[in-house]
């Protein structure tokens, strides 16, 4: 399988149309928070996509709902991190996923009075609805979360390349949490089709390229002082802590979170140089919903906070 390296691929793949517009809100929010000494941590979320047409209307696709993403940004807003939701279109997003299908308008209930007609949230449900949209509120008056999406595995490499670049002032008080699925493969451009391919010219033969590893130029050139957390998922527990030290020893990152695809939810292994932390939720915890995330935010909290004291950054309470 041919692969390029990531100079390459930013030379063929093309920045997307908002990608400017994009880059302005990342630098923005990222100086206004450099400037109150406050950490910013960006969480990627949910899958990429790999058009098989200019045109797009098929893909190859990398599973993830982005619930691990979304309630993550939730944890880290609760311990005073300024927060990049770096997100699939579609996916999950922090506060709203707590409201995914009917659930809000079960909700709610209307008085159907003609012009006058009012609509309310149920008694029973203020106890839900109000906690959330209290801090959903509090986010947003703060201006401490920002969201920007992506479809495309080089939407997604354009928008992570932008906002180290934004990042890296912050030194040691920035976090990258890389929880997206991202494609190991990929078409390159100029192998893709302009329109819809089709099924008269017979089936056709898709040859996959093998991704760049772009964690080797965000470790060493884009944020090298900040902490890097990246995730493995596997579906073979033979594979999950072999791999997980590997992408370590090769990398030089600070922690790998390791989970399979079966149990992502409720088990979890913080893989980093000289130890291995696994969380699991108890068979209690996970009836009553309680997020694998808070455990997850929480000790990767703990650890951003020695890594800031070693850098000589002063650590600020959450
Ligand atoms: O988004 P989700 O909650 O359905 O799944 C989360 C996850 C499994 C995508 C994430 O925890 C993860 O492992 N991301 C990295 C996947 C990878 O190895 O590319």
């Amino acid at each position: 399988m041919a692969s390029s390296t990531w100079e390459e691929f930013f030379a063929v793949h093309l920045p997307p149309p908002d990608f400017e517009d994009n880059r302005s809100l990342l630098k923005e929010f990222c100086e206004r928070h450099d400037q109150y000494g406050n950490k910013i941590v960006l969480v990627t979320s949910g899958g990429t996509t790999v058009p098989l047409e200019h045109n797009t209307v098929r893909f190859v696709d990398n599973f993830s709902a982005g619930t691990r993403g979304a309630s993550s940004a939730e944890y880290f807003l609760e311990q005073g991190y300024a927060v990049i939701f770096m997100h699939r279109q579609k996916s999950l997003e922090p506060f709203t996923r707590h409201f995914t299908g009917q659930k809000l308008l079960d909700m709610l209930e209307i008085q159907d009075r003609g012009p006058n007609t009012s609509i309310s949230v149920k008694p029973d449900s203020v106890d839900v609805l109000a906690p959330i949209l209290l801090r959903y509120k509090a986010a947003h008056a703060a201006g401490a979360i920002l969201h920007v999406s992506f479809t495309t595995v080089s939407e997604y490499f354009w928008l992570l390349r932008a906002a180290c670049e934004c990042l890296a002032n912050l030194g040691a008080r920035a976090m990258l949490y890389l929880a997206a699925a991202v494609s190991d493969f990929y078409i390159p451009k100029d192998r893709v089709p302009t329109h819809k391919m089709q099924s008269a010219c017979g089936a056709p033969i898709i040859q996959l390229h093998l991704v760049p590893k772009m964690l080797a130029p965000l470790v060493n050139l884009w944020v090298p002082e900040a902490y890097v957390v990246s995730f493995k998922l596997e579906t073979d527990e033979n594979l999950l802590i072999p791999k997980a030290r590997a992408a370590l020893d090769k990398y030089k990152h600070k922690m790998v979170v390791a989970n399979l695809l079966q149990t992502r939810h409720h088990r979890v292994i913080l893989v980093s140089p000289d130890v291995s932390q696994e969380i699991v939720l108890t068979r209690e915890e996970v009836h009553a919903g309680v997020d694998i995330e808070s455990s997850i935010v929480c000790e990767i909290v703990r650890v951003h906070a020695l890594h800031m004291r070693h850098a000589g950054e002063p650590v600020s309470p959450p």
